[in-house]
């Protein structure tokens, strides 16, 4: 891999928070619940160079994690920001250690932090690829398919995704809708890379269900468990040949060594929100690479920004399987960005222009905007 050079320090005038509101083309439907507008945190940091976007992957309730939409806000506006604020001029790579003594709030740090890596790389006129050590010009495109009415609904949109190209597929599962659910795709489908969501909807006394998934040949089965679930995880992955893969558990690089160090996890879902930032990742990366576990890139239903810095982390060489990086149409009739993500023959184009490599729809932007506030110092 090329050395990762730090970016130069930005002098930061003030961030712009925004709450926007966008609709999705399908509700999207988890063992936790059903969404049908994507509420996504917007945020701008104003240099003394320039202008760096990022975005706070926090949904509207707290149910994937502890984190929400609301609360992202108010953590941000009144104890992020101003802290970044009073340190004023420092480089990206110091942003988490001025936001540690903040507990928690990870999906927030993170957004922050990209916004001041945007500006800082902007400023230089490097990608982000560059900065973080991406390999790969283009990544392989999977999907995340939510529960549908029944397995033949399920079929359908399994079948349809396909169609457009992409390479994986993932199933969300919950009880009473995993066995059949998974047979269908199995049965309709014949050997596509298949792989299934529980999102922290089982307990240990389900081992023996979970252990019938075994019968389809899934490349992994994702977060069957509580968030803090850790010996337990290890317990259930002795009872299953299919390969445990860790989401919701995986909140920094430290809970990613306990993993490892426990055997809870064969693979893991790297999320840079849900770890605290895009250097906390790249850090769970090299950890997972250095001891043979494989990793891939999961997603948040990202905008246009989100979904531009996953395809560069992805494109980073421990990344061995095809990530949650979608097509923005996936989620999407109208993206925040110019040219939104695309599938091209099952692949996403990893972005090359400086910064995060797009450039915002100022006039989709403010459309979507249902709450602002500029924080000044
Ligand atoms: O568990 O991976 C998850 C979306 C919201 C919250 C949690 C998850 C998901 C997804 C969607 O599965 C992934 C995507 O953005 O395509
Ligand atoms: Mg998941």
């Amino acid at each position: 891999m090329p050395p990762r050079a730090p970016a130069a320090p930005v002098t930061l005038d003030a961030v712009e928070l925004r709450v926007l509101h966008i609709p999705l083309v399908s509700p999207f439907t988890t063992s936790f619940g059903t969404e049908t507008v994507r509420e996504v945190i917007i945020v701008s940091a104003e240099t003394s160079d320039g202008r760096g976007w990022g975005e706070v992957v926090t949904q509207s309730e707290p149910s994937y994690s502890s984190e929400y939409t609301q609360g992202a806000w108010d953590v941000l506006s009144r104890f992020l920001v101003p802290a970044l604020l009073e340190r004023r001029t420092f480089a990206p790579e110091e942003v988490a250690g001025v936001l540690r003594p903040v507990v928690g709030h990870r999906m927030a740090k993170a957004g922050l932090e990209l916004a001041v890596i945007d500006a800082a790389l902007r400023a230089e006129g490097r990608s982000f690829g560059q900065y973080l050590g991406a390999e790969k010009d283009r990544v392989p495109s999977g999907v995340s398919v939510g529960i549908q009415r029944d397995p033949a609904a399920l079929v359908e949109a399994v079948g349809g995704y396909l169609d457009e190209g992409y390479v994986r597929i993932k199933i969300k599962i919950k009880p009473g809708r995993d066995l059949d659910d998974t047979a269908a795709v199995r049965e309709a489908f014949g050997g596509i890379p298949l792989q299934v969501d529980a999102n922290s909807a089982y307990t240990l006394a389900d081992a023996d269900t979970l252990a019938e998934l075994d019968a389809f040949d899934l490349l992994l089965i994702e977060q069957p468990l509580q968030e803090d679930d850790l010996v337990d995880h290890a317990t259930l992955a002795k009872r299953l040949r299919t390969p445990v893969c860790l989401d919701e558990s995986i909140v920094s690089d430290k809970a990613a060594a306990d993993a490892l160090a426990l055997g809870s996890a064969a693979i893991i879902n790297i999320k840079a929100g849900r770890v605290g930032g895009y250097l906390e990742a790249v850090a769970i990366h090299d950890r997972a690479r250095a001891a043979g576990i494989p990793v891939w890139c999961g997603g948040m239903l990202e905008t246009g920004i989100g979904r531009a810095a996953n395809a560069v982390l992805a494109a980073l060489p421990g990344f061995s399987l095809p990530g949650d990086i979608s097509a923005s149409a996936r989620f999407y009739t109208q993206d925040i960005v110019t040219e939104p993500a695309v599938i091209e023959d099952g692949h996403v184009r990893v972005p090359t222009g400086p910064g995060l490599g797009v450039e915002i729809d100022a006039a989709a932007l403010e459309r979507f905007t249902v709450r602002r506030e500029r924080i000044t110092r």
